[in-house]
């Protein structure tokens, strides 16, 4: 086992690996910027080394700075939370050139699924279900005419450096194709330093279903079920669900399967979330993301695991703590992703919060890196805190969220607190059924009214 951890991420996913380490009695390193002193997480650590001033390429992102902290506390591994370095295959690289363990995946199985293309390659050779489409990236105008052809308008073009939607271009008829492909084109190049992009059949309705997966990197995976993501707005996931209120046992057994034993063949090691879109019943790759997620602990939730635990484990060759006939799914959770953001127009409401008071009770969890008298900086994304809530089906997991999300109180800043009080008492929510367009929809409904 590991003797110190260092966390090279801030706010609340960096509480939540500490408390992980604390459990198994690992030691803490925290680092942070000169915006962080009073944060959280440097509070909270065994130990922590300042990196840098408050923009994140020269702080959290100062790939140098990190490893000298690892360096100079004596650190033999890295958990690199989400976001930030933990899907940079070169830091993985450099770590382990340094004889640090980073918590993740290999460095070769980050960057085959940072390249969308590859990614999708992969899934398809592994017996994974894919969106319809262009066999890998489409460099010719006739050739790009002659797949939608055959797959049927309307088509999508993706960047295959892309993901988070930047680069996707619609093409609803021949006649919108060729200038979808040259945007898409020149948005990807501009945007990534790569203009490869690809084809796929555009699913106009889906919703927005991933698997949890988890390798022990010696050809052993296992499933955790999945998490239905699609109440999103501009690619920003606002509300999550475990699991998902579309699918019935008998497919989540197979999708999970099917997920398992690729990832097995793979021999993947750590956590992983193979992303699909979901409509008519029928599953479609998309994407897989290598790292720990914000909305893991709607998962941990309905299994009981700890998903940072099974992740160190990995790491350090000890094995994942369960097989998959000891899984069992017990119950439904919901988690609200509260952000420091005007809950209409969603723009960032950094500054001082005035009260705190966390909801607790029965299946009531509160993941944050805030605290009264806090100030949040204005330099990092708007996320303050995750409410996670837990029952014994859907019906009282919502029952007990409107109650969580009547007690929770965080005054100073705006937050999207408002937004998820309207959810919780909607029709639609209350019966399940949306799709990944509903909340703009919604939101533009009520903007008008
Ligand atoms: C799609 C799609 C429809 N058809 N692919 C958006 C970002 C990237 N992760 C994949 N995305 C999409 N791919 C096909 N073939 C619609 C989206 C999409 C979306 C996907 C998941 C969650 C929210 C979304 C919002 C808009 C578009």
């Amino acid at each position: 086992m590991f003797k110190k951890v260092l966390i090279a991420n801030r706010g609340e996913i960096a509480l939540r690996v500490l408390r992980a380490c604390k459990e198994l009695g690992i030691s803490t390193v925290a680092v942070h910027s000169t915006a962080d002193n009073a944060a959280m997480h440097v509070r909270l650590a065994d130990e922590s080394v300042c990196i840098g001033p408050p923009p994140s390429r020269d702080s959290y992102l100062n790939i140098p700075q990190i490893v000298a902290a690892c360096e100079v506390s004596g650190a033999d591994a890295v958990h690199p939370g989400y976001g930030f370095l933990s899907e940079n295959a070169r830091f993985a690289d450099i770590l382990d050139a340094h004889g640090i363990t980073f918590i993740g995946p290999t460095a070769d199985h980050i960057r085959i699924m940072g390249d969308k293309i590859e990614a999708k390659r992969t899934a398809k050779r592994l017996g994974i279900p894919v969106v319809p489409g262009s066999a890998g990236a489409v460099t010719d105008d006739g050739e790009a005419l002659k797949i939608a052809d055959e797959i049927g308008f309307p088509v999508l073009v993706k960047a295959s450096a892309g993901g988070g939607g930047r680069g996707m271009k619609v093409a609803r008829s021949r006649e919108e194709l060729s200038s979808a492909l040259q945007a898409a084109r020149q948005e990807a190049g501009a945007a990534f330093g790569d203009d490869a992009v690809y084809i796929e059949k555009y699913l106009e309705k889906p919703r927005h279903i991933e698997v949890q997966v988890f390798g022990d990197g010696a050809g052993n995976a296992i499933h955790l079920g999945e998490r239905d993501c699609s109440l999103q707005r501009r690619h920003q996931k606002v509300w999550e669900e475990a699991s998902s209120p579309a699918l019935s046992q008998e497919q989540r057994a197979q999708i999970g399967k099917t997920c398992a034993e690729a990832m097995a063949e793979l021999s993947y090691r750590g956590a992983g979330t193979i992303e699909f879109l979901y409509e008519n019943g029928e599953f479609y790759f998309i994407e897989m993301n290598t790292r720990l997620q914000v909305e893991h602990p709607v998962t941990e939730a309905i299994t009981g695991l700890d998903l940072v635990h099974e992740q160190i484990r990995v790491a350090c060759g000890q094995g994942l703590s369960t097989t998959q006939s000891e899984i069992q799914f017990s119950g439904h959770a919901i988690e609200c992703r509260i952000n420091a953001e005007d809950p209409r127009t969603f723009a960032p409401s950094p500054g001082q919060i005035t009260h705190y008071h966390t909801p607790g009770g029965l299946g009531v969890r509160v993941d944050s890196g805030v605290y009264q008298g806090y100030s949040i900086p204005p330099f990092y994304d708007s996320l303050i805190g995750k409410l996670i809530v837990h029952g014994r089906n859907r019906s009282e997991c919502m029952m007990r969220l409107r109650r969580a999300l009547d007690e929770i109180v965080i005054d100073g800043v705006k937050t999207t607190l408002p937004l998820f009080r309207d959810l919780v008492d909607n029709a639609d929510i209350a019966a399940g059924q949306y799709d990944i367009h509903w909340l703009e929809h919604y939101l533009a409904d009520s903007a008008k009214a």
